[in-house]
Protein backbone atom coordinates (compact mmCIF):
# COMPACT_ATOMS: atom_id res chain seq x y z
CA UNK A 1 0.00 0.00 0.00
CA UNK A 2 2.86 2.27 1.16
CA UNK A 3 1.89 6.01 1.39
CA UNK A 4 0.00 6.66 -1.39
CA UNK A 5 -3.54 8.26 0.46
CA UNK A 6 -1.51 10.11 2.94
CA UNK A 7 0.99 11.73 -0.27
CA UNK A 8 -1.85 12.33 -2.26
CA UNK A 9 -4.03 13.99 0.64
CA UNK A 10 -0.79 16.26 1.59
CA UNK A 11 -0.42 17.70 -1.36
CA UNK A 12 -3.75 18.31 -1.92
CA UNK A 13 -3.36 20.93 0.85
CA UNK A 14 -0.69 22.55 -1.31
CA UNK A 15 2.09 23.39 0.19
CA UNK A 16 2.48 23.82 4.18
CA UNK A 17 1.53 27.11 5.60
CA UNK A 18 4.95 28.87 6.33
CA UNK A 19 5.78 32.68 7.47
CA UNK A 20 7.98 33.67 4.66
CA UNK A 21 11.28 36.15 6.64
CA UNK A 22 11.17 39.36 4.87
CA UNK A 23 14.70 38.43 3.69
CA UNK A 24 16.13 42.13 1.95
CA UNK A 25 18.58 41.42 -0.51
CA UNK A 26 21.06 43.86 -2.39
CA UNK A 27 23.47 42.67 -5.32
CA UNK A 28 26.20 45.31 -6.10
CA UNK A 29 27.94 45.28 -8.56
CA UNK A 30 31.47 47.65 -9.05
CA UNK A 31 33.01 48.48 -11.74
CA UNK A 32 32.10 47.74 -15.52
CA UNK A 33 31.72 43.55 -15.55
CA UNK A 34 30.12 44.24 -11.74
CA UNK A 35 27.90 46.46 -13.94
CA UNK A 36 27.57 44.38 -16.42
CA UNK A 37 26.44 41.35 -14.49
CA UNK A 38 23.99 43.83 -12.15
CA UNK A 39 22.01 44.99 -15.73
CA UNK A 40 22.08 40.78 -16.98
CA UNK A 41 20.89 40.40 -13.86
CA UNK A 42 17.77 42.39 -13.84
CA UNK A 43 17.15 41.43 -17.70
CA UNK A 44 16.58 37.75 -15.85
CA UNK A 45 14.38 39.39 -13.33
CA UNK A 46 14.97 39.30 -9.29
CA UNK A 47 13.54 40.15 -6.43
CA UNK A 48 16.39 42.36 -4.98
CA UNK A 49 17.84 45.84 -4.79
CA UNK A 50 20.30 46.25 -7.61
CA UNK A 51 23.07 48.89 -7.23
CA UNK A 52 25.73 49.81 -9.72
CA UNK A 53 28.73 51.05 -8.39
CA UNK A 54 31.65 53.20 -10.92
CA UNK A 55 34.16 54.99 -11.80
CA UNK A 56 33.32 55.31 -15.36
CA UNK A 57 30.23 57.69 -15.98
CA UNK A 58 29.38 56.51 -19.89
CA UNK A 59 29.37 53.19 -19.00
CA UNK A 60 26.05 53.60 -16.48
CA UNK A 61 24.27 54.52 -20.28
CA UNK A 62 24.07 50.62 -20.96
CA UNK A 63 23.09 49.62 -17.23
CA UNK A 64 20.28 48.66 -16.07
CA UNK A 65 19.88 48.93 -11.99
CA UNK A 66 17.68 50.65 -9.63
CA UNK A 67 20.27 52.64 -7.87
CA UNK A 68 23.96 53.80 -9.84
CA UNK A 69 26.31 55.47 -7.62
CA UNK A 70 29.31 57.35 -9.66
CA UNK A 71 32.21 57.39 -7.48
CA UNK A 72 35.55 59.35 -7.12
CA UNK A 73 33.67 62.25 -9.16
CA UNK A 74 37.13 64.58 -8.10
CA UNK A 75 39.61 62.15 -9.45
CA UNK A 76 38.47 60.18 -12.44
CA UNK A 77 36.01 62.75 -13.57
CA UNK A 78 33.26 60.33 -14.41
CA UNK A 79 36.18 58.53 -16.77
CA UNK A 80 37.40 55.62 -14.60
CA UNK A 81 40.78 54.35 -13.37
CA UNK A 82 42.27 53.36 -16.56
CA UNK A 83 43.35 50.13 -14.64
CA UNK A 84 44.61 51.84 -11.91
CA UNK A 85 43.72 49.95 -8.78
CA UNK A 86 44.93 52.88 -6.09
CA UNK A 87 42.64 55.44 -7.77
CA UNK A 88 39.85 52.82 -7.58
CA UNK A 89 40.12 52.42 -4.18
CA UNK A 90 40.28 55.86 -3.17
CA UNK A 91 37.42 56.28 -5.16
CA UNK A 92 35.80 54.40 -2.95
CA UNK A 93 37.32 55.14 0.51
CA UNK A 94 35.95 59.50 -0.70
CA UNK A 95 32.54 57.86 -1.70
CA UNK A 96 32.46 55.18 1.68
CA UNK A 97 29.49 57.52 3.51
CA UNK A 98 26.93 57.22 -0.01
CA UNK A 99 28.23 53.90 -0.10
CA UNK A 100 27.60 52.70 3.29
CA UNK A 101 23.74 53.98 3.03
CA UNK A 102 22.85 52.55 -0.16
CA UNK A 103 24.04 49.33 1.12
CA UNK A 104 22.36 49.47 4.67
CA UNK A 105 18.96 47.97 5.00
CA UNK A 106 19.75 44.34 3.72
CA UNK A 107 20.19 40.80 5.07
CA UNK A 108 22.18 39.66 2.42
CA UNK A 109 24.34 41.60 0.11
CA UNK A 110 26.15 40.07 -2.86
CA UNK A 111 28.92 42.36 -4.38
CA UNK A 112 30.29 41.20 -7.87
CA UNK A 113 33.39 42.64 -9.73
CA UNK A 114 35.09 41.42 -12.70
CA UNK A 115 38.71 41.73 -11.54
CA UNK A 116 42.13 42.83 -13.51
CA UNK A 117 41.16 46.30 -13.90
CA UNK A 118 40.98 49.65 -11.49
CA UNK A 119 37.63 50.40 -10.28
CA UNK A 120 36.47 46.64 -9.57
CA UNK A 121 39.73 45.33 -7.82
CA UNK A 122 40.50 48.97 -6.03
CA UNK A 123 36.89 49.83 -5.46
CA UNK A 124 35.40 46.24 -4.38
CA UNK A 125 37.25 45.24 -1.26
CA UNK A 126 35.88 48.91 0.39
CA UNK A 127 32.45 48.19 -0.77
CA UNK A 128 32.33 44.35 0.84
CA UNK A 129 33.94 45.89 3.76
CA UNK A 130 31.39 48.69 4.14
CA UNK A 131 28.65 45.55 2.98
CA UNK A 132 30.03 43.77 6.23
CA UNK A 133 29.67 46.94 8.12
CA UNK A 134 26.10 46.99 8.10
CA UNK A 135 25.70 43.50 9.70
CA UNK A 136 24.36 41.69 6.37
CA UNK A 137 25.86 38.57 5.28
CA UNK A 138 28.24 39.68 2.49
CA UNK A 139 29.13 37.24 -0.77
CA UNK A 140 31.37 38.34 -2.81
CA UNK A 141 31.21 36.60 -6.52
CA UNK A 142 34.25 38.13 -8.21
CA UNK A 143 35.65 36.79 -12.18
CA UNK A 144 39.41 36.31 -12.59
CA UNK A 145 40.24 37.37 -16.00
CA UNK A 146 41.64 35.76 -19.28
CA UNK A 147 45.37 34.95 -19.39
CA UNK A 148 45.78 36.49 -22.36
CA UNK A 149 44.54 39.94 -21.19
CA UNK A 150 47.86 39.63 -19.42
CA UNK A 151 50.00 39.15 -16.41
CA UNK A 152 49.61 42.85 -15.43
CA UNK A 153 46.05 42.16 -15.23
CA UNK A 154 46.35 38.75 -13.73
CA UNK A 155 48.50 39.78 -10.86
CA UNK A 156 46.39 43.18 -9.98
CA UNK A 157 43.61 40.21 -9.84
CA UNK A 158 45.27 37.92 -7.46
CA UNK A 159 45.78 40.70 -5.27
CA UNK A 160 42.31 42.40 -4.93
CA UNK A 161 41.62 38.36 -4.66
CA UNK A 162 43.26 38.48 -1.17
CA UNK A 163 41.61 41.31 -0.35
CA UNK A 164 38.28 40.52 -0.81
CA UNK A 165 38.49 37.28 0.77
CA UNK A 166 39.93 39.40 3.85
CA UNK A 167 36.98 41.62 4.01
CA UNK A 168 34.23 39.39 3.00
CA UNK A 169 31.87 36.25 4.32
CA UNK A 170 32.44 34.32 1.11
CA UNK A 171 34.00 34.52 -1.90
CA UNK A 172 32.88 32.63 -4.76
CA UNK A 173 35.64 32.69 -7.65
CA UNK A 174 34.81 32.19 -10.97
CA UNK A 175 37.68 31.65 -13.93
CA UNK A 176 37.25 33.01 -17.05
CA UNK A 177 39.85 30.66 -18.41
CA UNK A 178 37.42 27.72 -17.77
CA UNK A 179 35.49 28.97 -19.96
CA UNK A 180 37.92 28.66 -22.62
CA UNK A 181 37.52 24.83 -21.71
CA UNK A 182 33.66 24.58 -21.69
CA UNK A 183 33.12 26.44 -24.30
CA UNK A 184 36.30 26.32 -26.56
CA UNK A 185 34.51 28.56 -29.68
CA UNK A 186 32.72 31.51 -28.10
CA UNK A 187 34.27 34.92 -29.24
CA UNK A 188 35.12 37.20 -25.82
CA UNK A 189 31.48 39.11 -25.26
CA UNK A 190 29.75 36.16 -25.54
CA UNK A 191 32.18 34.05 -23.01
CA UNK A 192 31.33 37.39 -20.59
CA UNK A 193 27.19 37.00 -21.55
CA UNK A 194 27.99 33.27 -20.28
CA UNK A 195 29.62 34.07 -17.18
CA UNK A 196 27.06 37.19 -16.53
CA UNK A 197 23.88 35.17 -17.06
CA UNK A 198 25.74 32.00 -14.79
CA UNK A 199 26.33 34.45 -12.10
CA UNK A 200 22.75 35.43 -12.58
CA UNK A 201 21.62 32.07 -12.20
CA UNK A 202 23.65 31.58 -8.72
CA UNK A 203 22.44 34.58 -7.21
CA UNK A 204 18.98 34.11 -8.58
CA UNK A 205 18.51 30.57 -7.24
CA UNK A 206 19.69 31.09 -3.81
CA UNK A 207 17.05 34.27 -3.90
CA UNK A 208 14.54 32.18 -4.58
CA UNK A 209 15.56 29.04 -2.13
CA UNK A 210 15.44 31.57 0.57
CA UNK A 211 12.78 33.52 -0.14
CA UNK A 212 9.71 31.54 -2.29
CA UNK A 213 8.59 28.65 -1.76
CA UNK A 214 9.53 25.88 -3.84
CA UNK A 215 9.94 22.31 -4.08
CA UNK A 216 12.84 22.43 -1.28
CA UNK A 217 13.93 25.37 0.33
CA UNK A 218 17.13 26.54 1.61
CA UNK A 219 16.64 28.92 4.88
CA UNK A 220 18.15 31.71 5.54
CA UNK A 221 20.41 30.94 8.77
CA UNK A 222 21.49 27.61 6.63
CA UNK A 223 22.80 29.63 3.92
CA UNK A 224 24.43 32.01 6.59
CA UNK A 225 25.82 28.87 8.28
CA UNK A 226 27.23 27.81 4.83
CA UNK A 227 28.97 31.16 4.12
CA UNK A 228 29.86 32.86 7.09
CA UNK A 229 32.68 29.85 7.50
CA UNK A 230 32.74 29.28 3.50
CA UNK A 231 36.43 30.73 2.93
CA UNK A 232 37.03 30.84 -0.61
CA UNK A 233 34.10 29.31 -3.07
CA UNK A 234 33.17 28.39 -6.48
CA UNK A 235 30.22 26.93 -8.80
CA UNK A 236 29.55 23.43 -10.75
CA UNK A 237 27.45 23.90 -13.43
CA UNK A 238 25.56 20.61 -15.46
CA UNK A 239 22.83 19.78 -17.12
CA UNK A 240 21.06 17.32 -18.78
CA UNK A 241 17.92 15.25 -19.37
CA UNK A 242 15.77 14.60 -16.85
CA UNK A 243 15.76 10.77 -16.93
CA UNK A 244 19.68 10.64 -17.07
CA UNK A 245 20.43 12.78 -14.09
CA UNK A 246 23.69 11.14 -13.73
CA UNK A 247 24.60 12.84 -16.82
CA UNK A 248 24.02 16.13 -15.47
CA UNK A 249 25.68 15.30 -12.17
CA UNK A 250 29.12 14.09 -13.94
CA UNK A 251 28.27 17.19 -16.27
CA UNK A 252 28.33 19.31 -12.58
CA UNK A 253 31.71 17.79 -11.38
CA UNK A 254 33.70 18.19 -14.62
CA UNK A 255 32.26 21.59 -14.90
CA UNK A 256 33.94 23.19 -11.84
CA UNK A 257 34.05 27.30 -12.98
CA UNK A 258 37.56 27.26 -11.39
CA UNK A 259 40.78 25.39 -11.39
CA UNK A 260 40.24 23.39 -7.66
CA UNK A 261 40.12 19.50 -6.68
CA UNK A 262 36.57 19.90 -5.64
CA UNK A 263 37.35 16.77 -3.18
CA UNK A 264 38.14 18.78 -0.63
CA UNK A 265 34.78 21.29 -0.26
CA UNK A 266 34.06 21.69 3.25
CA UNK A 267 30.45 22.58 2.14
CA UNK A 268 28.06 22.50 -0.74
CA UNK A 269 24.98 23.98 -1.27
CA UNK A 270 23.31 22.30 -4.49
CA UNK A 271 20.03 23.74 -6.44
CA UNK A 272 18.35 22.02 -9.23
CA UNK A 273 15.68 23.11 -11.13
CA UNK A 274 13.65 20.89 -13.17
CA UNK A 275 10.24 20.32 -14.69
CA UNK A 276 6.67 19.98 -13.00
CA UNK A 277 7.63 16.43 -12.78
CA UNK A 278 10.60 16.25 -11.10
CA UNK A 279 10.48 13.87 -7.95
CA UNK A 280 12.42 13.74 -4.58
CA UNK A 281 13.92 10.79 -4.97
CA UNK A 282 15.75 12.21 -8.18
CA UNK A 283 16.40 15.41 -6.14
CA UNK A 284 18.09 12.90 -3.71
CA UNK A 285 19.95 10.71 -6.12
CA UNK A 286 21.67 13.98 -7.49
CA UNK A 287 22.76 15.34 -4.25
CA UNK A 288 23.77 11.76 -3.65
CA UNK A 289 25.96 12.22 -6.97
CA UNK A 290 27.17 15.47 -6.10
CA UNK A 291 28.04 14.77 -2.85
CA UNK A 292 29.76 11.48 -3.22
CA UNK A 293 32.23 13.66 -4.84
CA UNK A 294 33.14 15.68 -1.95
CA UNK A 295 34.67 15.54 1.87
CA UNK A 296 32.12 12.91 3.95
CA UNK A 297 31.53 15.55 6.43
CA UNK A 298 30.99 18.53 4.47
CA UNK A 299 27.43 20.36 5.46
CA UNK A 300 25.49 20.23 2.65
CA UNK A 301 22.22 22.29 2.11
CA UNK A 302 19.96 21.13 -0.97
CA UNK A 303 17.48 23.20 -2.85
CA UNK A 304 14.88 22.54 -5.65
CA UNK A 305 12.44 24.39 -7.25
CA UNK A 306 9.71 23.51 -10.50
CA UNK A 307 9.97 25.42 -13.45
CA UNK A 308 7.65 24.49 -16.50
CA UNK A 309 10.42 25.56 -19.32
CA UNK A 310 12.61 23.29 -17.28
CA UNK A 311 10.13 19.81 -18.36
CA UNK A 312 12.06 17.12 -19.23
CA UNK A 313 15.11 18.74 -18.27
CA UNK A 314 17.47 19.01 -15.33
CA UNK A 315 19.86 21.88 -14.53
CA UNK A 316 22.10 21.47 -11.33
CA UNK A 317 23.90 24.30 -9.44
CA UNK A 318 26.26 23.97 -6.88
CA UNK A 319 28.06 26.56 -4.50
CA UNK A 320 31.47 24.47 -3.44
CA UNK A 321 32.48 26.52 -0.31
CA UNK A 322 36.00 25.84 1.78
CA UNK A 323 37.84 25.48 -1.46
CA UNK A 324 41.87 25.97 -2.25
CA UNK A 325 43.13 27.71 -5.84
CA UNK A 326 46.03 27.94 -7.02
CA UNK A 327 45.17 31.82 -7.49
CA UNK A 328 45.66 31.92 -3.28
CA UNK A 329 48.63 31.02 -1.45
CA UNK A 330 46.83 30.35 1.85
CA UNK A 331 48.02 28.63 4.55
CA UNK A 332 46.56 25.30 5.53
CA UNK A 333 43.09 26.20 6.90
CA UNK A 334 41.12 25.26 9.54
CA UNK A 335 37.41 24.78 8.64
CA UNK A 336 34.96 23.76 10.97
CA UNK A 337 33.98 20.26 11.50
CA UNK A 338 30.85 19.88 13.58
CA UNK A 339 28.58 16.58 13.56
CA UNK A 340 26.20 17.35 10.82
CA UNK A 341 25.12 14.69 9.39
CA UNK A 342 24.96 14.79 5.26
CA UNK A 343 20.98 15.11 3.75
CA UNK A 344 19.89 16.46 7.18
CA UNK A 345 17.80 18.69 4.94
CA UNK A 346 15.71 16.27 3.32
CA UNK A 347 14.22 15.81 6.33
CA UNK A 348 12.78 19.09 6.59
CA UNK A 349 11.46 19.46 2.94
CA UNK A 350 8.73 21.31 2.31
CA UNK A 351 6.78 19.37 -0.53
N1 LIG B 1 31.89 38.67 -16.51
C1 LIG B 1 32.35 39.73 -17.19
N2 LIG B 1 33.64 40.04 -17.11
C2 LIG B 1 34.10 41.10 -17.78
C3 LIG B 1 33.26 41.92 -18.58
N3 LIG B 1 34.02 42.90 -19.11
C4 LIG B 1 35.26 42.71 -18.65
N4 LIG B 1 35.33 41.63 -17.84
C5 LIG B 1 36.47 41.10 -17.05
O1 LIG B 1 36.62 41.95 -15.92
C6 LIG B 1 37.94 42.45 -15.81
C7 LIG B 1 37.89 43.87 -15.29
O2 LIG B 1 37.34 44.73 -16.28
P1 LIG B 1 36.38 45.94 -15.95
O3 LIG B 1 35.30 45.52 -15.04
O4 LIG B 1 35.99 46.53 -17.26
O5 LIG B 1 37.35 46.92 -15.18
P2 LIG B 1 36.93 47.98 -14.07
O6 LIG B 1 36.78 47.31 -12.78
O7 LIG B 1 35.78 48.78 -14.59
O8 LIG B 1 38.23 48.86 -13.95
P3 LIG B 1 38.68 50.18 -14.75
O9 LIG B 1 37.85 50.30 -15.99
O10 LIG B 1 40.13 49.93 -15.02
O11 LIG B 1 38.47 51.30 -13.79
C8 LIG B 1 38.50 42.31 -17.23
O12 LIG B 1 39.88 42.12 -17.15
C9 LIG B 1 37.79 41.11 -17.79
O13 LIG B 1 38.46 39.90 -17.44
C10 LIG B 1 31.88 41.56 -18.67
O14 LIG B 1 31.07 42.19 -19.33
N5 LIG B 1 31.48 40.47 -17.93
MG1 LIG C 1 35.75 50.34 -16.09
Amino acid sequence: MGLEYLVKDALSMGYEAREWDDIRIKVVGVGGAGCNSVTRLSNQGINAELIAVNTDNAHFSIVNADKKVLIGKTLTRGRGTGGNVDIGEQAAQMARKELYSVLDGADLIFVLAGLGGGTGSGAGPVVTELARETGALVVSMITMPFKMEGKNRMSIAKMALERFRKKTNTVIVLDNNRLIEIAPKLPIKKAFAVMDYLIGDVIKNIAEAITIPSMMNIDFSDLETLMRRGGTSTVLYGEGNYYSPQDAVVDALNNPLLDIDYRGASGALIHITGGPDMSLRTVYKIAEGITSGIREDAEVKIGARVDKSYTNKIKITTILTGVHTPYIQEKSTVYGTGEIGRFNDLISVIY
